[in-house]
């Protein structure tokens, strides 16, 4: 019997009968997270039906399908986003209030699915969901993590990471699906072997296996029976007798091989700044490519018989270069097992590949020992070898006698496989995440490729789900939004515009505040609880959200609250508008000036909060685990939003936006997606400051900035950063904070001197911190700024970002998913 959502006491007999089933117990005896576990599951009821009917309407259509490849999900929680996207939340929340539950309650039981660092792994969620959104088909495919991201606990001002188990209670929204398990094979060595018809053939040998099976995850379009699907891989060891026949009876090996499953999947590397070249980060990426290209292959030949067709009904799209292992994986499966010719399986690689740049931070860029990729991947080797051998063909062709080209481009150089270079050769596409980023990448990081391709390169700037980030993160302002313009925002944000109508109108201006104003309650409540310190609403909340990376600048945050607490112990008159500044982030465990960073937050916090002699004007908080649930809270609740990247390095961000759609305003460098914030809001609804990427960069080339300077012709910074090494935040040990300071003035610590501008851009900053307050204090101008840039965030949806995507690189058609009857 089909059953419908809507339908509430089919629902609450569904739950109460899940309960009873799940766990033989009734709803009276159930724990919370019992319940949210039945509700779930009469969720799923739903689900399943809408997610077949996909699955069928993609089979009769023969649709072409994006396979979006990524190490990281960041999905954040499913029920409440399912229940928004299936229109159902409302009557939901009303069945279980009868039921005596409470929603918000049982949401809160699900574990945050933390399959990502950062920026990255949430801008694969919210294309998720936009492909979903705007019916196209779609694929995820990633890594079934056993530990996500770590939880993030603060001892003694300190962060603590504590693994994540989130599977413990069982993911209800997950399905195991065996029977597309695939063998992944690692080590060994290639064997050339003569076929009777005169051809060579490569076979792999004396390898160890891993069977990969998948979950797949339902990933719900809104309000248009459209269920994409997010697979990810959980690796099982193979069963010994599988061993490849050379190496049967071998025990030892088979124990092996079976420790190579149980360690995979494990855990994400909870680094997001830096690759340490680690051998099970490759397996990791070789395991989920392989299995989800053959999954991807099986699922075309199914339907279609010449594999020369399948750029036609298949496209890669490869986040960052962590999944690039696909063009040599596709490569492999071409040559070896359909037996094409080197031309024509390359002519379809290019076409079905295609890759997404998130950086430009040298660091991160990933290259791999030649001794670790061969040995675990012998043939893929062999095939990248090929690769460039062919490309560096190319280049000589182009540019005779030029070594450094050679130099500069080579895939396989200096003992080195470099991912991006294979990525770009491989690929039809390279696309940036923000204009002012693919505009680095063309001019600077990688000009080389761009004189040689240039029509690979575009932009897609990014964007974020406003389903997610505003209809269910911000339900007030939802609500407010559609009372004003219509519904239509939620599925077309450039609708959204139309609230520019009321920027002026005091009523308006009103209601929007004091919905801002119930936001701040609601986040002053989760702070007095989880941090047990009393923020005051009315106070401006300014907030900085965001992994810990020195980039980011952090630490001009707190250097220049540290200045703000001097200022007002010196001139206890001063006017002085209080402010709570909030900040949430996790450091990379290895990482040391983050962590000190985060130690550094939590000591300003305890002098300051703690200093009656300056009535609550300034308030520092720390948000403990910042993760995707919360963050839904703080976008809604915050006056400012701290985007102040040094110019360059961040090469989107997607806070930004999120913290934009909501109304807040945001004091910014022009860095990333800033810069496009600022063209649709205007530069006089912002407050930017700082150095420009030009003047960063020449700085950079030049190597003559000299943070000294700074610090000794401006008094108030140098009282600053004396405090960093006075013991003024910790009188235990004055040297704690040593390594920050250095940072910022030590040559001998870094390759020079404050890396990242930070005393550059000091007077700047606080200059622009003064207008903030200025501008705050005029409440209806503030009102309207707020609004404004509420008002102006259409571009940045998700849905925007999609639609270009499918337009330049995957050419998708739209699916329509006919509702059940
Ligand atoms: C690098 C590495 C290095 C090896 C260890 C694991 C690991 C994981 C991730 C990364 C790359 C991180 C790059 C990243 O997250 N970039 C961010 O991407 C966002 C989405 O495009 C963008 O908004 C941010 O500006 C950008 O920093």
């Amino acid at each position: 019997m089909k059953r419908e959502i809507f339908d509430k006491e089919a629902f609450k007999k569904e739950v109460k009968d899940n309960v009873r089933m799940l766990y033989r117990k009734d709803l009276e005896e159930a724990s919370e997270q019992e319940i949210f576990q039945a509700v779930s599951y009469a969720v799923k009821e739903v689900i399943i039906d809408q997610w077949m009917e996909t699955q069928s309407s993609m089979k009769r259509e023969d649709s072409k399908v994006v396979y979006y490849m990524s190490m990281e999900f960041l999905m954040g929680r499913a029920l409440g986003n399912n229940l928004i996207n299936l229109t159902a939340y409302q009557a939901v929340a009303e069945a279980l209030e009868e039921m005596g539950l409470d929603l918000n309650v049982i949401e809160d039981q699900e574990p945050d699915p933390a399959l990502g660092n950062g920026g990255l792994g949430r801008l694969a969620a919210c294309f998720m969901e936009s492909l979903s959104t705007l019916g196209y088909p779609a694929y995820g495919c990633g890594i079934r993590y056993r530990y996500g991201m770590f939880k993030q606990k603060i001892k003694d001002g300190f962060q603590v990471e504590v693994p994540d188990n989130w599977l413990k209670d069982g993911y209800p929204f997950e399905l195991r699906r065996p029977e597309y398990t695939y063998e992944v094979k690692f080590g060994g060595y290639v064997r050339a072997v003569n076929t009777p018809d005169g051809r060579v053939k490569f076979v792999q040998e004396g390898y160890q296996s891993v069977k990969a099976v998948p979950y797949d995850m339902p990933i719900i379009g809104y309000n248009n029976h459209m269920v994409n699907t997010l697979m990810i891989w959980d690796a099982e060891p193979a069963e010994c007798f599988e061993l490849d026949s050379f190496d049967k009876g071998d025990y030892r090996k088979a124990v092996e091989q079976e420790n190579l499953a149980r360690n995979l999947v494990d855990v994400l590397y909870p680094n997001d700044n830096h690759i340490a070249g680690k051998e099970l980060r490759l397996k990791q990426q070789y395991f989920f490519v392989s299995a989800s290209v053959q999954r991807a292959i099986a699922r075309f030949k199914k339907m279609h018989s010449d594999i020369h067709d399948l750029p036609k009904k298949v496209a890669f799209q490869l986040n960052d270069t962590h999944p690039t292992v696909a063009v040599a994986e596709l490569m492999r499966y071409l040559l070896d097992e359909e037996e094409l010719q080197w031309d024509d399986a390359w002519n379809i690689t290019t076409q079905v590949c295609a890759y997404t740049n998130h950086t430009i931070m040298a660091e991160a860029l990933e290259k791999w020992p030649i001794e670790i990729f061969s040995r675990l991947l012998p043939r893929i080797y062999q095939i990248v070898e090929e690769i460039n051998r062919r490309f560096i063909l190319q280049i000589q062709e182009h540019y005779p006698g030029d070594n450094g080209k050679i130099e500069r481009m080579a895939i396989i150089y200096n003992g080195q496989v470099k991912m991006a270079h294979l990525a770009i050769a491989a690929g039809h596409s390279v696309n940036g995440v923000a204009r002012l980023h693919t505009e680095i990448l063309k001019n600077q990081e990688l000009k080389d490729f761009y004189e040689l391709f240039p029509d690979k390169f575009n932009n897609k700037t990014n964007g974020i789900t406003q389903r997610r980030f505003l209809l269910h993160g911000n339900q007030l302002l939802a609500k407010w939004v559609t009372d004003h313009v219509g519904e239509e925002w939620i599925t077309d944000l450039s609708k959204i515009e139309k609230l520019t109508l009321y920027v002026d109108d005091e009523k308006a201006q009103h209601e929007f505040m004091n919905i801002k104003y119930q936001n701040k309650l609601r986040l002053a409540k989760y702070i007095k609880e989880h941090n047990g310190i009393d923020v005051d609403p009315r106070s401006i909340f300014d907030v900085q959200v965001k992994r810990l990376h020195e980039y980011k600048r952090q630490l001009l945050n707190v250097l220049h609250i540290m200045y703000l607490y001097n200022e007002l112990k010196e001139h206890p008159d001063m006017e002085f508008y209080p402010r709570t500044f909030i900040f949430g982030a996790k450091a990379a465990a290895g990482y040391k000036n983050a962590k000190l960073t985060i130690k550094l937050i939590n000591s300003v916090a305890e002098v300051i909060n703690n200093d009656k002699s300056i009535q609550d004007k300034i308030k520092v908080v720390f948000i403990e685990d910042y993760r995707v649930s919360n963050a839904e809270w703080i976008f809604a609740a915050a006056d400012v939003s701290e985007q102040i990247s040094t110019a360059s390095k961040e090469a989107s961000g997607t806070g930004n936006m999120k913290f934009m759609l909501n109304g807040a305003v945001t004091i910014g460098t022009m860095d990333g997606a800033n810069v496009e914030m600022a063209e649709e809001v205007g530069k006089e609804n912002m407050f930017i400051f700082g150095m420009s990427s030009d003047e960063v960069i020449a700085h950079e080339k030049n190597r003559d900035y000299d943070p000294m300077q700074i610090f000794n012709n401006d008094q108030d910074i140098r009282k600053v950063l004396m405090q960093l090494i006075n013991g003024f935040y910790s009188p235990q040990d004055s040297e704690l904070f040593r390594d920050l300071y250095n940072s910022l003035l030590n040559t001998q610590c870094t390759q020079y001197a404050d890396t990242y501008f930070i005393l550059a851009d000091f007077r700047s900053y606080a200059e622009a911190q003064k207008a903030i307050t200025e501008a705050y204090k005029d409440e209806k101008g503030w009102a309207k700024m707020a609004m404004l840039n509420t008002a102006h965030s259409g571009k940045f949806s998700s849905d925007r970002t999609i639609e270009e995507y499918v337009r330049d690189i995957w050419h998708l058609e739209k699916l329509t998913v006919e509702p059940e009857k």
